[in-house]
């Protein structure tokens, strides 16, 4: 295909501009990114810088408040002990008593966190245009670009808008098919206190959003082949026919505790690279550059005539399964937008990726780490975005610095912690409300994607970049965990199940969080020979961890006393981490398998945006693909729309995900959730096609990942596999649960292979091999 041709499966198409910002379009780089509108008579762009927030480096620490721990510990101790004798009351007084503790002597200080802010806006008055038709608008996911045209007055107008991360800018490319046809007036505004001014080749935004805190800068730089007069109120382009801006942004941010950059440098630096390239070469390395991402992966289920349509109408039909193909470009729209919000060196993606227009975002748009911060990289390792995956290491080797402070003041213990949320700052101590800012494992389950990077790839440099990380979550653990008088279990002290039940001892989620943490820690020390001894308490540690119980409703209990309500419809499904993300319920654990399904059953299918996400993938997970795909095409419906019963969730006309509001993480959540459906790794083999739905009887996948090392295609047809490949990546063995009756060759060659029990086989492979193998 042209560089220069829309791909019609892979694109987003309106027949309108944009009203709301959740009509308008995204593009990003991981640091800039901007929302188009595509309006007629005037463009507007809202963009962001990934570094602009609000507030100063800051320690969140409650000093002292270690000393408050144990005392707080006995308080939610005596409560379990009371919930255990049935003296519930006496249960809830003590725990009222603990919150109120806690709320005096144990969180953060200011009690929130910092939000992040919107950076500017870039306003394009279109002039001399009245009447206009054949409006069209695009987002082209493959070459990763908004596109608008329409014809006025014989003209056809287009305009293209990407963000390059190769030149670091955002780029616009206006043009008229008729020579000298465009005229515009171009503006540069943010809605911090700033100053504007005119420079040779265009303009210089400055800006502050706070004289002691974030200090920014943007230049906009603009090529026309007609007259172009630059002013400090901006430029006016008269009888052109093509214009060019680029513009770049920046900020002082070095690191969490370090303002010292100059901005306007940062921007002059750029611009002075951008002067040399042509637009011509900007646009094409681009486009490279995001299709070597972005093409790793290929989702075909077929097209109906539905794809044709546009995305509205789409969005609005209530028969989703005559329009398999939406749920393909769902799933690479997940994957468009971590490429586009989340790449090396860049800030990692935050409750809105990289996209806010507001001074007061929903929850800040930071990172929450109870299910939001991790479902937004869920598919980063899955569908072959590895890379993308970069800036959350990056943000938890800030959080070790300072969530090891957290550790100490907090905690008195070693190593460090994380609560459920962070912020450019780094904050890390308990935020917002006791009742459930105490949740002392946010850090422990972001170390699990440290661990399934390491699984997915193999790297050993990795690893031992890890370890360190991973070493100071578990030593906090060691600190921390208490032995529950009842039972000698190794218990989680001082938490909640998020975000449900208040202050308490012992919720699951911890427990299945802190054992994979101490495994994986103990693995990764056996695997790299180092920490022997401290491998081995962490190891005989995890195992007397309090174990999932399965309670008086058949249930997988949520908390040490069986004490879940049947009725209860939280959007959190936290007891259930150990099926997903985490991998110690499965099949092979028959009991609680089928507890955590009567708990999500009890949870029913309502929820928010993010919620519906993780049940994909726990319905992938229990193998039940016609429930999952039942849960996708809920949070494809179209946000408040009368059309269908609606009871939260859904997605807006730009296919964002409605929490609602706007969240991103649902939209990663479902990318997930359709790899889980397509293909697992988890239970200690590779399972093809797991979890099918029926409506999706033929179809092909090439490029997701495995464990192990492998990046895996599949064929499939009459909703059976057909053939698979995997290309591996490290020296290893292909350890598969399949039919039995499948034949496996290499550089057309047999490849022997040994079969255990009755669905199991094994091959050993070499690194950048390619085995194909054949159901039969
Ligand atoms: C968690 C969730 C909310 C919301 C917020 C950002 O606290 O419980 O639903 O997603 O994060």
């Amino acid at each position: 295909m042209s560089d220069d041709a829309i791909s019609p499966l892979l694109s987003l198409r309106y027949d309108q501009p944009a009203e709301q910002w959740t009509e308008a379009l995204p593009v990003g780089n991981g640091r800039l990114g901007a929302m188009i509108y595509g309006g007629v008579h005037g463009e507007h762009i809202q963009f962001n810088e990934d570094t602009v927030w609000k507030g100063a480096p800051h320690d969140y620490a409650h000093p002292n408040a270690h000393a408050h721990f144990a005392e707080l510990c006995q308080l939610t101790a005596e409560a379990l002990a009371c919930e255990r004798r049935g003296e519930w009351e006496q249960a809830s007084e003590l725990q009222r008593e603990a919150e109120e503790r806690a709320t005096a002597n144990f969180m953060s200080q200011p009690l929130g966190q910092m939000p992040y802010q919107p950076t500017g806006d870039v306003f394009i008055d279109m002039l001399g245009i009245s009447s206009y038709a054949e409006y069209e608008r695009s987002l082209d996911l493959d070459r990763g670009v908004a596109e608008v045209s329409f014809s006025s007055g014989g003209t056809r107008y287009r305009r293209r808008v990407f963000a390059s991360h190769p030149d670091q800018c955002i780029a616009v490319q206006l043009s008229a098919d008729r020579a000298g046809a465009l005229s515009c007036n171009v503006r540069l505004a943010s809605p911090h206190a700033s100053s504007l001014r005119a420079v040779a080749d265009g303009l210089v935004l400055s800006g502050r959003v706070q004289d002691d805190g974030i200090h920014f800068a943007v230049h906009l730089v603009a090529q026309c082949d007609g007259q172009m007069d630059i002013t400090s109120d901006g430029l006016v382009v008269g009888n052109a026919t093509e214009v060019v801006l680029y513009w770049v942004a920046a900020t002082n941010f070095v690191d969490f505790r370090d303002l010292s950059a100059d901005a306007l440098a940062r921007c002059e630096a750029q611009i002075a690279a951008l002067r040399n390239r042509s637009y011509a070469s900007i646009w094409a390395d681009h486009v490279s550059d995001h299709q070597a991402l972005f093409r790793r992966v290929d989702f075909d289920l077929g097209a109906t005539a539905q794809a044709d349509r546009p995305t509205l109408e789409r969005l609005l039909n209530d028969d989703k399964g005559r329009d398999p193909q939406l749920a393909a470009l769902y799933f690479q729209f997940g994957r468009y937008l971590l490429i586009a919000s989340s790449r090396p060196g860049a800030q990692p993606a935050n409750l809105q990726g990289i996209w806010n227009d507001q001074l007061k975002p929903p929850w800040d748009s930071k990172w929450t780490v109870n299910i939001n911060t991790e479902m937004n990289y869920w598919p980063a390792e899955l569908t072959n975005l590895s890379e993308c995956h970069e800036p959350l290491f990056a943000l938890l080797e800030d959080l070790c610095i300072s969530g090891a402070r957290t550790a100490q003041e907090h905690y008195g213990a070693r190593g460090w912690v994380l609560h459920h949320n962070a912020d450019l700052w780094r904050g890390s101590a308990p935020i917002n409300a006791s009742n459930h800012g105490i949740w002392p494992t946010g850090g422990a389950w972001l170390c699990q994607h440290l661990w399934w990077r390491y699984q997915f790839t193999g790297d050993r440099a990795f690893l031992e970049r890890a370890y360190p990380i991973l070493k100071g979550a578990s030593a906090f653990f060691v600190d921390v965990l208490r032995e529950d008088e009842a039972t000698g279990w190794l218990i989680s002290p001082l938490s909640n199940s998020p975000e449900l039940g208040g202050l308490v001892a012992g919720p699951t989620m911890d427990h299945q969080i802190i054992r994979a943490l101490l495994r994986s820690t103990a693995e990764a020390g056996s695997l790299l020979d180092v920490d022997e001894a401290f491998c081995a308490q962490l190891q005989e540690m995890s195992e007397r961890i309090a174990p999932n119980q399965v309670g008086q409703h058949g249930q997988l209990q949520e908390w040490l006393s069986d004490k879940d309500d049947p009725q209860e419809q939280h959007r959190h499904v936290s007891h259930l981490w150990g099926l997903h993300p985490g991998d110690e319920i499965t099949e092979h654990t028959p009991e609680v398998f089928a507890a955590a399904e009567q708990s999500l059953r009890f949870r029913g299918d309502a929820g928010t945006g993010w919620s519906m996400g993780w049940k994909i993938n726990f319905w992938a997970r229990l193998k039940d693909g016609d429930h999952a795909l039942e849960m996708l095409y809920r949070q494809l419906r179209l946000t408040g729309s009368s059309r269908t019963e609606y009871d939260g969730g859904g997605t807006y006309p730009n296919l964002f995900d409605a929490h609602p509001p706007f969240q991103i993480d649902g939209n990663f959540g479902a990318t997930s959730g359709m790899a889980e459906m397509l293909l697992q790794s988890h239970a200690g083999y590779i399972e093809l096609l797991p979890a099918l739905p029926n409506a999706w009887s033929t179809g092909r996948v090439r490029g997701l990942c495995a464990r192990g090392g492998f990046v895996v295609d599949i064929a499939w047809q009459a909703n059976r596999l057909e053939t698979a490949r995997f290309a591996a990546k490290v020296d290893g063995v292909c350890r598969l649960r399949c039919a039995p009756a499948v034949a496996v060759t290499c550089d057309g060659g047999d490849v022997d292979i040994a079969r255990s029990g009755v669905d199991i086989v094994e091959f050993a492979v070499r690194a950048g091999k390619v085995y194909a193998l054949q159901a039969l």
